[in-house]
This record gives C-alpha cells, sequence and structure tokens, in this order.
C-alpha cells in the first residue's frame, strides 16, 4: 500500500510537514484528499473543546490560558481560531498570534488560524480537515475558537466534545445570548472579564435564568456549568480546569452513548459536507459545460422556468 505524501510526518507529529498540509486544505488543494482519507484511521483520540463568544470577550487569551495548563499536565495541544473577518474585529489574526505567543516555541503546541472565506463569520469548510489532522499528529486537547453569531454557534458543538461560552459583565448580550439558545450549546457557561465590575451582577442574571429553565421542568442530562473567570488575573481558572474535566468524565465514564452520539453528529456532518462539496462541484460542470444544460440555466434566469425544477433536473441526471 503505497502511502501519500505528508503522511508518515503527520503521523509522527512533524510540525514542519503538518504546517504544509493544513496549507493545502485552506487553498483547497486537490492533493489533500488523498492524504486525508489515509489519516482518517488515526483520528478520534483527541477531545475537543470549542470556545465561542462574541467579538473581544477573551477567546483567544483563554485559549492562551488553557494551552498552558494543558501543557502542565503533559498533554499536546492544537489551536484552531477561525478569525472573524467581521468589521468588529479586524486584525484579529495578528491579535491571535500576540496573545498566543508565549506557546510559539513550543513543539507540543501547534495554533492554526483559519480565515473565514464566508459572509457568516463562522467556521470555514476547512475546519473539520484541519482538526482531523491535529488530531492525527497526536495532539490530545484541541482548543476551537469560533466567534459565536449564530448558525457558527451550532456548527461548533457539532465539531466539539465540551463547548465553552463566553460573556463578559456589562456586555448586555448575556441574557440576549441565552434567550438566542445558546443554553441549547454550552457545556459551560464563563463570564470572563471577572476582573471588571459588573461580573457578579452578570452570573447572577445568568444563573436566574438557569434556574428559571430547570423550573420550567425541561428535561436536560446536563445543565451548563456557570463560572466566573478572567484570563487576565487567572481567576477561576483552577475551577474551570475542574469543570472541563468533570464534563469530560460526564461524557467518557457516565454517558458514552451520548459522547457516541456526538460523535456520529460529527461523522454525518463531515459527510454531508463532502457530498454536498461535491454535488455543486459536479452540477456546476454540468450548468457551464454544455449548451444545453446553459440554455435551461439562462431559461431559469428569464423566469420561464424555475431554479426547483432544474436542481432536480440535475439531481436526477448526476445521481439517477
Ligand atoms: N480585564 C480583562 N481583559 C481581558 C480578559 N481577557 C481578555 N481581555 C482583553 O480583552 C481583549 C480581547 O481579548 P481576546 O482574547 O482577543 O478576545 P477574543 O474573544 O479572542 O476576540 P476576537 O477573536 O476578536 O473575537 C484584549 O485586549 C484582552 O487583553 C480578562 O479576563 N480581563
Ligand atoms: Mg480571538
Amino acid at each position: 500500500l503505497s502511502r501519500a505524501p505528508q503522511v508518515e510526518d503527520v503521523l509522527a507529529g512533524q510540525v514542519k510537514a503538518i504546517a504544509r498540509l493544513i496549507r493545502d486544505i485552506d487553498d483547497q488543494s486537490p492533493r489533500v484528499q488523498e492524504t486525508l482519507k489515509q489519516l482518517y484511521p488515526h483520528t478520534g483520540r483527541a477531545y475537543l473543546v470549542g470556545l465561542t463568544g462574541s467579538p473581544g470577550v477573551g477567546k483567544s487569551s483563554l485559549v492562551d490560558q488553557l494551552i498552558s495548563r494543558f501543557r502542565r499536565q503533559g498533554l499536546k495541544v492544537g489551536v484552531v481560531a477561525v478569525d472573524p473577518t467581521s468589521p468588529f474585529s479586524g486584525g484579529a489574526l495578528l491579535g491571535d498570534r500576540i496573545r498566543m505567543q508565549h506557546h510559539a516555541t513550543d513543539p507540543g503546541v501547534f495554533i492554526r488560524s483559519l480565515a473565514t472565506r464566508g459572509a457568516f463569520g463562522g467556521l470555514t469548510p476547512s475546519a473539520p480537515a484541519v482538526v482531523q489532522v491535529l488530531d492525527a499528529a497526536g495532539f490530545e486537547r484541541i482548543l476551537i475558537e469560533t466567534v459565536g453569531v449564530g448558525q457558527d454557534e451550532v456548527d461548533i458543538v457539532r465539531l466539539a466534545h465540551t463547548t465553552l461560552v463566553l460573556t463578559v459583565p456589562g456586555l448586555g448580550d448575556g441574557i440576549q445570548a441565552i434567550k438566542a439558545g445558546i443554553l441549547e450549546i454550552a457545556d459551560l457557561l464563563l463570564v470572563n472579564k471577572a476582573d471588571q465590575p459588573g461580573a457578579e451582577r452578570t452570573l447572577k442574571e445568568l444563573q436566574g435564568m438557569l434556574e428559571l429553565n430547570r423550573l420550567s421542568g425541561q428535561e436536560k442530562a446536563w445543565w451548563p456549568g456557570l463560572l466566573a473567570v478572567s484570563a487576565r488575573t487567572g481567576q477561576g481558572l483552577d475551577e474551570l480546569d475542574k469543570a472541563l474535566e468533570s464534563h469530560r468524565r460526564f461524557l467518557e465514564e457516565e454517558r458514552p452513548d451520548l459522547l457516541a452520539a456526538r460523535t456520529r453528529l460529527q461523522v454525518k456532518e463531515l459527510v454531508l459536507n463532502l457530498v454536498q462539496d461535491r454535488a455543486k462541484v459536479r452540477a456546476e460542470r454540468r450548468l457551464e459545460g454544455s449548451p444545453d444544460w446553459t440554455s435551461r440555466l439562462e431559461e431559469v434566469v428569464a423566469r420561464r422556468k424555475d431554479p426547483y425544477s432544474l436542481a432536480e433536473e440535475i439531481l436526477k441526471e448526476e445521481f439517477g
């Protein structure tokens, strides 16, 4: 069996090979496919922690702290920071580098920022593949940072085992966020910047919201923990370690069925995305590739035909 290029080096955890492969993934280079196929059997060992929250709540700063803590436990740590290209936080890429530079020379840490391509600011399509590479390369903890603006909050859950939702005092979005369904995705709710005024109040508001949900009789296997932390002073970080550990143990020891369900969801999502990508490529080739199909598209443009029928015709033609 011939090994695709890079496979051995990535499995051996060689930083250069990992970096090159991730760059190829980001560039959507066609030759990565074979490499990813061969890496896949070596994945599934990493524990994935997602961090989400509005721009500037301190996700990168907390990631930096978590890296140090995991390293002290002797664990190799990978970080995938999905950079928001939103107008609120231009220059985040540089910011991430600065905030995590303590670890730049540590071979047990690999940090990669991915730029968001789409207009939605969420996880890029390449994020799952990058996580796979880090997993196969032997990183035992993988931190995934993404700005929370809706759909991507759901996406990150599909990728992570444990999801941290961050808010800060006085942002006013604590309660809003909860209302918007964040409670559904948070395994741990964090009030970061607890060194700043107003943390107590935000904490109380969130506590009240959690209580209300409990009282409403909602059934939940896991109720999100609530913690005040400061990525700046280190306040609450020992408790955060314990909370992370206890959620991990809950999934691995008490409810392996839930863990299995999450993993299944991740894998399914991956397959669906791949199908979608490939179907799109083939559909586009068809639409642009022959006069017959191009004229059908023109018919839709002219409103003499509808797009639903055309999509069905393509699907039938391509997939029977
Ligand atoms: N006072 C205080 N400031 C903090 C704390 N954590 C982060 N900050 C500051 O908040 C600012 C934003 O921190 P980041 O870690 O870049 O926040 P982020 O959520 O990663 O931001 P984006 O990636 O742009 O969404 C920086 O100036 C940090 O120094 C904290 O616990 N206390
Ligand atoms: Mg950041």
